[in-house]
């Protein structure tokens, strides 16, 4: 009987627990919650605070910002004078809110508190406040009072690390100054759940709490649910981020494990290559590289680029949470400005295929992206064109009827020729009325968007036989279709050999497969090319950084390449340092080209190479160059992205190649990074 008791008050208690976790609640509550959020789309993230008084700059180094008092290592009692020159005298909200609302943002982040501590209210908790300040002006009353006159939601960023309150733990490693006696991490809790009382209920509805600096030991689950059961306990209605909890994968920003609470995940400074059904997430970025006003920054994204960063995160589902950096006058740099109304007057023609749409059915278009909004009768597409726009564009896949397309700005709604090429829509674009930036096409069709994606294949080099195996992988989407497939370089039809088992084949391999339903041929047409030096074993001559060795030395040869990520785990980093690879051919083969990729990413320091050289070898002692391409070292600042680098030389009978990539060893004297030492980053090299 005792048992019994004891196990029927366990079961209780768990239930009780469970109930008391709000993350419990139905998808129609969150679905409620986040309704206004997934039309939204856009919004601004306001860093501002103390550090905007130094600008970035402490003892001659530029590089910093909201982060200043940690990477400069400013003692307390010297980062609390700046309390002291706060005065913001060109503040309005007005303003702001009004740049914001001209740009087509519908909500407004603005850091409450930073991770130095500083709050920019009147705080009942702290004088370490805006009150304490020659200011004495509560920042958060002015702006919520002026988004709420211009109908724009109002949102809290909020740090959970604090560098400044006595009872946050840990202290900063070099803060030897700052003791930790007495220090009670719980009564920290308070404070913070004491100051989100605060901003949630003296400014009228907060749309977002956006928590931040949640990945300190002090911070865990149970802490998580604690604060997000206490501020459901007052407010159902607030959308919380997902930083609220512990399970942020760096980053990437999507929460790794489902028990995570928080209503959605936050990318920094990146953007997901494919959005996940059901999964909201927001990419929080920069316009320059910094979120606190850093002067010496000039490091600015073109408005093309951060039209087109809010046109891809649309097309995959995305709200994009866009940053200014306001100067301690109070004011938007003018650079920030400049880059807003350019946004707006395309948000003004173009908004329609942004606001309330859903991620596009496509995974990759040669052209641009696609979003999509059901209508009464089927499906709306918007296509959004990347300028140069092609004369024509395809819609790789698409099953559905077109019904109409035409230019969204044109107010005649002129339809535009479609026609069927190779089993996939083409939609003739107009000569004139095209966007400098992005075009945004109409297509209604019929029913919900079908999509038929080109076929599939995993390869892989056998060294034995020195093939390669090209096998199909599963996922195709319908049973009723056929794969046919050529390797002379030909378009395969339904004529040729249909696809039905692996197929192994010589290099260099040029393999193209196409899909048929019945006699009509359908999307894409899939199209493999592994070069003579695939899967062939690559000596590294110079070691890559500890951080950036890719799978190996085998990536360099692996077919698989590198995105435009970095840190994707593909590419091989040299930090100050040159790279050398030999590649074996295995015998004596007849070469007479070569071709390499790298990438450009000068805010992270990667350049182009300066120099690329190649060597040939019959015995691998013996070298002879066959090729040598300089770099102008002047022109560093090229536009980031991934570069394909490929040149021909004099056909060689060889079996050993060495290619040398030149690492310009430092960063230029007119980068942020200068004197600093410089990487390059390589991925393929495909020897012909
Ligand atoms: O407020 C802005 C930045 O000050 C703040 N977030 C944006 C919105 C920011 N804090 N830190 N960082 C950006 C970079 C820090 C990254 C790391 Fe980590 C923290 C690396 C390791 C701990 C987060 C958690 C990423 C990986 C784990």
């Amino acid at each position: 009987m005792k048992t019994f008791l004891f196990k029927s008050s366990a079961i209780l208690l768990l239930l009780f627990i469970n109930l008391n976790v709000y993350s419990q609640e139905s998808q129609s509550g969150k679905d409620e919650r986040m309704a206004w959020w997934r039309d939204a789309r856009f919004g601004m993230f306001i860093h501002w605070g103390l550090y905007s008084i130094p600008a970035g700059e402490w003892k001659g180094d530029k590089s910093h910002a909201e982060w200043i008092r940690t990477t400069a290592q400013i003692p307390l009692e010297e980062y609390n004078k700046f309390v002291g020159q706060f005065n913001p005298v060109k503040f309005n909200a007005e303003e702001w809110v009004l740049a914001a609302k001209d740009a087509g943002m519908k909500y407004i982040v603005l850091t409450s508190k930073h991770h130095d501590g500083f709050c920019l209210w009147d705080s009942d908790q702290t004088d370490f406040d805006v009150m304490g300040t020659p200011f004495k002006r509560d920042i958060l009353k002015e702006l919520a009072d002026a988004c709420r006159k211009y109908d724009m939601r109002i949102c809290w960023y909020h740090s959970i690390m604090d560098w400044h309150h006595p009872d946050y733990l840990p202290r900063r490693e070099w803060e030897t100054g700052r003791t930790t006696e007495g220090a009670d991490f719980d009564r920290y809790v308070q404070y913070l759940k004491n100051q989100v009382h605060e901003i949630l209920t003296k400014y009228g509805d907060i749309s977002i709490l956006w928590f931040d600096g949640e990945w300190e030991s002090t911070w865990n689950h149970e802490r998580a649910v604690d604060l997000y059961n206490y501020i459901r306990s007052f407010n159902t209605k607030v959308i919380i981020n997902n930083r609220i909890d512990v399970s942020r994968d760096g980053m990437a920003g999507m929460s790794s494990n489902q028990q995570a609470l928080g209503d959605y995940g936050t990318p920094e400074q990146e953007i997901p290559d494919t959005g996940i059904p059901g999964v909201d997430w927001e990419s929080c970025m920069t316009m320059n590289d910094h979120w606190g006003y850093n002067a010496a920054d000039q490091n600015w994204k073109s408005s093309s680029q951060l039209i087109q960063n809010l046109v891809d995160i649309a097309s995959k589902g995305g709200n994009y949470l866009l940053n200014v950096g306001p100067t301690s006058e109070g004011v938007f740099p003018p650079e920030s400005i400049e880059r807003l109304k350019v946004i707006g007057k395309w948000m003004k023609a173009n908004g329609s295929a942004i606001y309330g749409t859903q991620a596009g059915p496509f995974e990759n278009l040669a052209w641009g992206r696609c979003t999509q909004k059901q209508t009464d009768q089927g499906t709306r597409l918007f296509l959004d064109v990347f300028s140069p726009a092609p004369a024509k564009i395809s819609l790789p896949g698409l099953m559905n009827e077109p019904v109409k397309a035409w230019l969204l700005s044109d107010a005649s709604q002129t339809a535009l020729t479609i026609t069927r090429k190779n089993g996939s829509p083409e939609i003739t674009l107009p000569t004139s009325g095209l966007d400098d930036i992005c075009s945004v096409i109409v297509l209604d069709i019929k029913g919900k968007p079908e999509v038929v994606k080109g076929p599939e294949f995993s390869y892989q080099y056998d060294p034995a036989s020195d093939k390669v195996e090209i096998r199909q992988l599963p996922g195709i989407s319908r049973p009723d279709l056929t794969v046919y497939y050529t390797t002379d370089g030909t378009v395969p039809t339904d004529k040729m050999q249909a696809f039905s088992k692996p197929v192994t084949l010589k290099l260099p391999v040029d393999f193209k497969a196409v899909t048929y339903i019945g006699k009509k041929r359908t999307g894409d047409m899939t199209d493999i090319r592994l070069p003579l030096s695939f899967g062939k074993s690559v000596t590294l001559l110079k070691e890559p950084s500890e951080k950036y060795k890719a799978q190996g030395t085998a990536s360099l040869t692996d077919g698989i390449q590198g995105s435009k990520k970095f840190n994707d785990g593909r590419w091989l980093g040299f930090e100050g340092d040159d790279m050398e690879a030999v590649i074996d051919l295995g015998k004596k083969t007849a070469i007479h080209s070569v071709g390499l990729n790298y990438i450009v990413n000068t805010g992270s320091w990667i350049f182009e190479p300066l120099n690329i050289t190649v060597e040939t070898s019959g015995d691998g002692k013996k070298y002879t160059t066959v090729l040598t391409k300089k770099n102008n070292a002047a022109l560093w600042k090229q536009p980031d992205g991934v570069k394909q680098f490929s040149d021909v030389f004099p056909e060689t009978n060889a079996r050993y190649v060495k290619v040398t990539v030149s690492n310009r060893v430092t960063c230029p004297e007119n980068h942020p990074g200068k004197g600093g030492k410089a990487w390059i980053f390589l991925d393929e090299i495909s020897i012909e």
